[in-house]
């Protein structure tokens, strides 16, 4: 299912993308609630018409934080393959702490992400940037979504998965997609949404086919998306350069925020593991943790 809006849903259907209702009963069984991503039976009624019979098992499902509640949280997209995480070299510039946010909800839900640095057109020594991320075993591309260059090397990445992209505002996303997607017309530029309360108001997932059996998920604002559930002692894992050198901690239960012989601190001192990667991990195991004691 692509996206859907005042009870129709968009379906996926090979050739063409079928406008659906959902069948009654799934209403009444409280199935009615199909996902971006879903992998659904469809019952075709003429060339017009369609029904949702049934979901298919998910893989998986992404959550995102409700708005006002800690531990509630509301399913975004399913059966999603990997993380794009984008940030951009200027306008605005690169900001390790959200990137390193981001790939960490990635690697909280199981999932690879690919870093892009997009905007390479305003500055090509900033794509460096990504070195970091490259060193720490993600895949890295340098793009402009404005030029052109890299694009062909993102498509690759994209064929045969569903990828849902994410990154802080401004930094090309939705110009990204429109550049991959033929006929895709996302508005760019877009200021975020955020309600008197200061939140991320509800904006609903977007799945678009790209070719090649791949198919981009657009979500604005999905910050919060993932790390509300992780348990401190998971924060680590979602750091897959810690991987090597967690197994060599004295403790098994490492934080790797002060113990004796901490391999993770180690290989920070020796350079191995980049400081910025290290000084984010200290920072979402301490939301990890608040959240963890919602009494506190
Ligand atoms: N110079 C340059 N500008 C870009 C590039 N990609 C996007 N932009 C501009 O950056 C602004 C924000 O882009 P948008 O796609 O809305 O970002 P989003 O919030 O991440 O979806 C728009 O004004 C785009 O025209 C790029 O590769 N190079
Ligand atoms: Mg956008
Ligand atoms: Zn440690």
């Amino acid at each position: 299912m692509l996206s859907r809006g005042g009870g129709r849903y968009r379906v996926f259907a090979g050739e063409r993308i079928v406008e659906a209702t959902l069948r009654g009963r799934m209403k009444q069984t409280g199935e009615a609630h199909v996902l971006v991503g879903d992998r659904v039976g469809l019952e075709l009624h003429g060339a017009e018409a369609a029904t949702i019979e049934r979901v298919h098992q998910r893989d998986s499902v992404l959550r995102r934080r409700s708005p006002g509640r800690i531990r509630g949280a509301r399913p975004v997209a399913a059966n999603v393959d990997q993380v794009v995480v984008v940030g951009s070299t200027r306008m605005p510039d690169w900001n390790p702490s959200l990137i390193d946010r981001f790939t960490a909800v990635a690697g909280a839900n199981q999932l690879p992400a690919v870093v892009v640095v997009n905007k390479v057109d305003l500055d090509s020594s900033a794509e460096a940037q990504g070195d970091v991320y490259r060193r720490a075993g993600y895949t890295v591309l340098g793009t402009s979504a404005k030029t052109g260059v890299g694009l062909a090397d993102l498509r690759r990445e994209l064929v045969g998965r569903v990828s849902l992209f994410t990154g802080p505002t401004g930094v090309g996303k939705s110009s990204l997609l429109n550049a991959l997607v033929p006929g895709l017309t996302l508005r760019t530029r877009e200021v975020s949404h955020r309600s008197h309360a200061g939140r991320h108001t509800t904006v609903s997932a977007e799945m678009h086919a790209v070719g090649d059996g791949g198919f981009v998920v657009d979500t604005p604002g999905l910050r919060d998306i993932g790390l509300w559930g992780l348990e401190p002692a998971e924060v680590g894992e979602a750091f897959p350069e810690f991987a090597q050198h967690r197994t060599a901690c004295r403790f098994d239960n490492c934080r790797h925020r002060g113990e004796p012989d901490c391999a993770v601190a180690g290989a920070v001192e020796r350079g191995v593991v980049a400081r910025t990667r290290y000084e984010s991990y200290l920072r979402l195991l301490e939301e990890a943790e608040a959240a963890a004691r919602p009494w506190a």
